[in-house]
């Protein structure tokens, strides 16, 4: 995945279509974000288009929280190893360290990410890009403690963050809407 640094006047003017096809995956999996996001339009920043899909997610009710975190691969999981994560994932998981981790370490990551989902029933989420290694482990242990419902908005509010950072590599974070175009 690369940066695009689109202007918003752009982002402002694309079709349905164009629309989904560029930020259809900054929810993993999840295209229905941004068809709903799209009628929010026009979007004055990259900040505002972001804080749109953060909205539509804070509404949405648990089940739907947890649907969310269901389309999310585990980390360092066997998507990861088999090299089948989205351009997306894989970067960001890249990022976090998660690719150069010793045997021992993949062998706890694994335990506790099926003891996670054992005990919620959906996978653990967290912002690789604001996290290294061991932080997603030591995250991974501390909130295996939580209850199922502060995990399923912990794990929402990661989605949000993981959200805004890829939006913030397509939309220039510095352009602002000059005119609105409907
Ligand atoms: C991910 C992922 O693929 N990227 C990210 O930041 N977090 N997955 C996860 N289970 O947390």
């Amino acid at each position: 995945m690369s940066t695009t640094n689109l202007p918003i006047d752009k982002v402002n003017k694309m079709t349905y279509e164009e629309f989904i096809e560029c930020f259809g995956n900054v929810v993993e999996h999840c295209s229905l974000c941004a068809a709903a996001v799209w009628r929010e339009r026009p979007f004055r920043d990259a900040q505002c288009l972001a804080t749109c899909f953060g909205d539509f997610i804070d509404r949405l009710p648990i089940s739907g929280k947890e649907g969310i975190l269901r389309l999310h691969p585990d980390l360092a999981g066997r998507l990861a190893q088999a090299g089948k994560l989205t351009s997306e994932s894989t970067r960001e998981q890249a990022n976090a360290g998660l690719g150069r981790m010793s045997g021992e370490e993949q062998q706890r990551m694994n335990r506790l990410n099926e003891r996670y989902k054992d005990k919620f029933g959906f996978p653990f989420v967290i912002c690789a890009r604001e996290n290294k290694k061991d932080a997603i482990l030591h995250g991974l242990e501390e909130r295996l403690e939580n209850s199922p419902q502060t995990e399923s908005i912990t794990g929402a509010n990661e989605v949000k963050k993981i959200c805004r950072l890829r939006i913030l590599d397509i939309v220039n974070p510095n352009s602002q809407l000059t005119h609105s175009p409907l």
